[in-house]
């Protein structure tokens, strides 16, 4: 793992080791023009905030950007590509030095810039795409209700679940550094599946007919399943092809233009595979899959 502790860089050190962990406060208010998203095409958990921005039609008040895909012993960097044209830093750890010169923390995308306080407001992208895809509703163009009151409470715990049992649970399948941590990964990682593809058999979206915040938790880890999970991180017990419902389901969001353009498959074929040396020390980017969607 890597930190900032008290505003220094350490690439090896754990997070639990530091004597205090900062934490942002997110805007109360929306607001035009003021926020920029810092996000990274290869993150599921910047996808979240990323998806609603896109999908709701928020991007003409907020701004968005991605860092480069390549990750080195430096974190998060800008390039030619990539640039931080905000604030022209070279790497996300001086943003963050910028917001909070003594910051201790794990420096990571998503990040949302306050560019009238020149600071950081949020860095925790399940209340980030919460709060986007409720309290910034009516800034957007394409205003669809992802959270609908009613399911609110609903959505807030299957997000959770989301969050523990299939995005979070395929990097415990990828990164286990002993046969019985990844097999019980992969079975816990593969049963979360199968009651999700039961669940799809039943209902277009995970909360009935309509589109909510809790496929755009989902989608995320589906959309990267065939490119870099099957392969990369060994999560293959089954493939994502053979959850009927589950495979549908991802097609029929992926059809979704704003959605689609969210995705960007080579990019994070090469984040992945060229950055994570511990499971693949000569970062060899593979050539397929061929994906047809
Ligand atoms: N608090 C975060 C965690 C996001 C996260 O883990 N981002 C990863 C990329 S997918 C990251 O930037 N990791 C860098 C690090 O941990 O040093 C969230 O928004 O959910």
């Amino acid at each position: 793992m890597a930190v900032l502790d008290k505003g220094v860089w350490y690439p090896n050190k754990d997070v639990h080791d530091l004597a205090k962990e900062d934490s942002f406060h997110l805007p109360k208010v929306a607001e035009a023009d003021r926020y920029h998203l810092y996000m990274s095409y290869a993150c599921p958990f910047a996808h979240r905030a990323y998806l609603v921005i896109n999908l709701l039609g928020l991007d003409h008040v907020i701004t968005t950007s991605s860092v480069a895909a390549k990750r080195y012993e430096d974190g998060w960097l800008f390039d030619h590509q990539n640039p931080d044209e905000i604030n022209g830093t070279n790497s996300l750890v001086e943003l963050y030095q910028k917001a909070n010169p003594n910051y201790s923390g794990r420096v990571t995308v998503p990040v949302l810039w306050d560019k009238k306080e020149n600071s950081i407001v949020g860095d925790d992208s399940s209340a980030m795409a919460m709060e986007l895809a409720t309290n910034w509703l009516p800034l957007a163009k394409n205003p669809i209700e992802l959270v609908p009151d009613n399911l609110k409470d609903d959505i807030t715990s299957l997000n959770e679940w989301l969050h523990q049992h299939v995005n979070r649970k395929v990097y415990h399948v990828g990164f286990a550094i002993n046969q019985p941590s990844y097999d019980t990964a992969s079975g816990e990682l593969f049963e979360a599946l199968e009651q999700l593809n039961a669940r799809l058999g039943k209902s277009r979206f995970l909360h009935g007919e309509e589109i909510t915040l809790s496929d755009l938790f989902l989608l995320p880890t589906l959309v990267r399943f065939e490119a870099v999970y099957e392969v990369h991180f060994k999560a293959n017990k089954k493939q994502l092809k053979s959850f009927e419902h589950l495979y549908k389901y991802m097609l029929a969001l992926v059809a979704i233009a704003k959605i689609r353009e969210t995705i960007d498959l080579e990019y994070m074929k090469v984040h992945y595979y060229f950055s994570h040396r511990h499971i693949n020390p000569y970062g060899i980017v593979p050539a397929g899959p061929e994906i047809s969607w």
